[in-house]
């Protein structure tokens, strides 16, 4: 059975691959396997059809017979599981590549999330600017961290896994603030992922959306 994922029917980031369905169509694409797209409005998203699928009125969500998922970690852990190519088949290196999973949306993407909420949701509050530079250094300080424990190698942790893709997903999320770039050994990381042939289909793919959107607007 194809699953359908949703996306946004017109990306707030223009087509630079960042919102979250993003790293569900990579996924998709790692392990070979064809995807629906229902694109959704910000209205719709909040409508009880959607609701019903996803609690807090967001994207991505996916579908597959019966089967719902919100959250894109445990969409792309499924998709992992059901598929080839993203978890080793040695249980302490599959292990280890689900921790690298949640090491990238629960230390890593929260300071990026602040940083996105600092200058978009509370942008123009008075006291917005005397707090940015903290946010900012917060999440130089974990980046810093992570680029530390990074040694020589090209993936987190012997080959390519679902863990690679979703600290790559969530770290090119930090590059239009030029923190990325100020970390030399994640950025070439971000980038090595940027070149797998699965990456670019599903890039392709999401900015094609935008451009659609754009032609017809
Ligand atoms: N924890 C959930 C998950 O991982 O799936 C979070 C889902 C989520 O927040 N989805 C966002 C959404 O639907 C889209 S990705 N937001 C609409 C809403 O909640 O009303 C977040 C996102 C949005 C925009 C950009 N951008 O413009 O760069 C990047 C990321």
């Amino acid at each position: 059975m194809t699953p359908t994922i949703t996306a946004f029917e017109s990306s707030p980031d223009r087509g630079q691959g960042l919102a979250r369905d993003m790293r569900v169509r990579w996924a998709l694409e790692e392990v070979g396997q064809p995807y629906n797209v229902r694109l959704l409005s910000f209205k719709a998203m909040k409508e009880p059809a959607h609701l019903a699928l996803h609690p807090f009125g967001a994207i991505p969500t996916y579908e597959e017979g019966g089967l719902v998922l919100f959250e894109s970690g445990a969409i792309v852990l499924h998709i992992a599981e059901r598929g080839k190519g993203l978890l080793p088949a040695d249980p302490s290196a599959r292990a280890r590549a689900i921790m690298w999973m949640f090491a990238a949306i629960n230390t890593v993407e929260p300071p990026l999330l602040d940083l996105s909420n600092a200058k978009f949701a509370e942008g123009n509050e008075p006291w917005a600017q005397q707090r940015m530079p903290l946010v900012r250094d917060r999440l130089r300080k974990r980046l810093g961290e992570l680029a530390a424990g990074f040694g020589d190698a090209d993936w987190l942790d012997g080959e390519f896994s679902a863990g690679d893709l979703m600290m790559i997903a969530v770290l090119l999320r930090a590059r239009p603030s030029g923190i990325l770039n100020e970390f030399p050994k994640l950025a070439a990381y971000v980038a090595r992922g940027e070149a797998r042939p699965a990456y670019k289909r599903a890039f392709a793919a999401q900015l094609a959306v935008f451009t659609a959107a754009s032609a017809k607007a």
